[in-house]
């Protein structure tokens, strides 16, 4: 039997680390796609015990870059391509509009070509997100729910979603979209909510830091595990058709309450105490303020309430996420006071 080859571009991030992880257990050859930077990292890879595998082929590749996309699929001769690449922190897409759109995209779209234009055989996965959602039309979101993007992020990520779902359509493409939901892990991003929450709180506890400052504490998340969520993405490009799915908790929980959670796992006795920007979480034990709002931190345009259910990834793919926001809250915050303690810094 020949040996299954994929491509997975944004390697570097938390999800195509643990998809690389995912698809060397299951006996692929892997090309990760990274960024040329002044100082590339593979942290992550690292971590999951991965970086060195004989079967990951690491290559350099800009998403923005048509030509290069055309010639990663040909030199790669991979018959499976997940484009996780994005500019994908929300916050940032207000202050970097165009450049969101291109990389996030306008990306997808050169993916698609090299695809149409190299091998339409090739199944293709493109990481959609439950933000496409916006300010929600329905409670909880499926598949069919209205889209209402709230951000350049969210978008841009539409775009990327209706040009999948047409290069199936127009030139049948085995082109997947996969809605997923937030999902974190101690390899998640430090500038995203979960993860900035769990780093503070053991950087507090262990005297590097004063004061958690956040913005919104009102916003509803479905918070799921990010090892779970890619094995969806694979099991989408197994099936037998084509088609867009949800990945989902079908849980909804304010930050307010994840910042309680993640306190309570650090071992501090949080309370919260006044309202809007004047809100404070105090240490009952040591009776100082460890978290603050700071406005900001606020968006232009917030998304609310997202809650998804993926009761057609159950049905069609067997998917479902079963780790607990508890569990998930404890195992980052447990992985940050010991890399806190041992000096990791990302
Ligand atoms: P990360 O931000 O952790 O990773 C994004 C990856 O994209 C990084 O490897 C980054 O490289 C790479 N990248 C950015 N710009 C370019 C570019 N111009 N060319 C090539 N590569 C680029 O995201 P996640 O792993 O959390 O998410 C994976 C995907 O899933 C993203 O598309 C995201 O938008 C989407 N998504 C994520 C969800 C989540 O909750 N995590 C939910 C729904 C969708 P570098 O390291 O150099 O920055
Ligand atoms: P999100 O994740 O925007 O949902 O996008 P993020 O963790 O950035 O924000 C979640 C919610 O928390 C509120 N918030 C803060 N957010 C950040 N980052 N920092 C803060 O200090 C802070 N205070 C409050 C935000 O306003 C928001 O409501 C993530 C990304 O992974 C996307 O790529 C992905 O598509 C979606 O999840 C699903």
């Amino acid at each position: 039997m020949t040996q299954p080859t994929a491509l997975i571009t944004g390697v570097t991030g938390q999800d195509g680390a643990y998809l690389t992880e995912l698809l060397l257990s299951k006996g692929y050859k892997v090309y990760g796609t990274y960024r040329r930077t002044s100082s590339v990292n593979f942290w992550r890879l690292q971590e999951l015990g991965v970086a060195e595998h004989p079967n990951l082929h690491l290559v350099e590749y800009d998403l923005t870059d048509l030509g290069s996309s055309i010639r990663l699929l040909i030199k790669s001769g991979a018959t499976e391509v997940y484009n996780l690449a994005a500019q994908s922190f929300v916050g940032v897409s207000f202050d970097q509009p165009m450049t969101t759109a291109d990389i996030t995209g306008m990306g997808c779209l050169h993916l698609l070509e090299a695809i149409r234009t190299v091998n339409t055989d090739i199944r293709f996965y493109q990481a959609s997100t439950s933000e496409m959602f916006g300010h929600v039309q329905a409670v909880p979101q499926v598949e069919t729910t209205p889209f209402y993007p709230r951000s350049p992020y969210g978008v841009a990520k539409l775009f990327a979603h209706w040009l999948t779902v047409n290069y199936r359509e127009s030139y049948g493409i085995f082109g997947c979209s996969g809605i997923l939901f937030n999902h974190e892990s101690p390899l998640r991003g430090r500038e995203f909510v979960t993860r900035k929450i769990t780093d503070s709180f053991a950087k507090i506890l262990l005297g590097k830091l004063d004061v958690l400052e956040l913005g919104n504490l009102d916003a509803r998340r479905d918070w799921g595990f990010a090892r779970e969520y890619v094995d969806g993405m694979w099991r989408m490009l197994k099936a037998d058709v084509a088609d867009t799915y949800v990945l989902a908790t079908n849980r909804t929980v304010p930050v307010r309450e994840f910042v309680a959670m993640a306190a309570k796992g650090a071992g501090f006795d949080l309370v919260f105490e006044g309202s809007g920007e004047n809100e404070v979480g105090i240490d009952r034990k040591s009776g100082k303020t460890i978290v603050r709002v700071n406005p900001k931190f606020y968006r232009p345009a917030e998304v609310d309430l997202l809650i998804g259910d993926a009761s057609k990834a159950k049905r069609d793919l067997g998917w479902e996420a079963t780790t607990t926001l508890e569990q998930l809250c404890q195992m980052m915050v447990e992985a940050d006071i010991r890399r806190n303690q041992s000096g990791f810094s990302f």
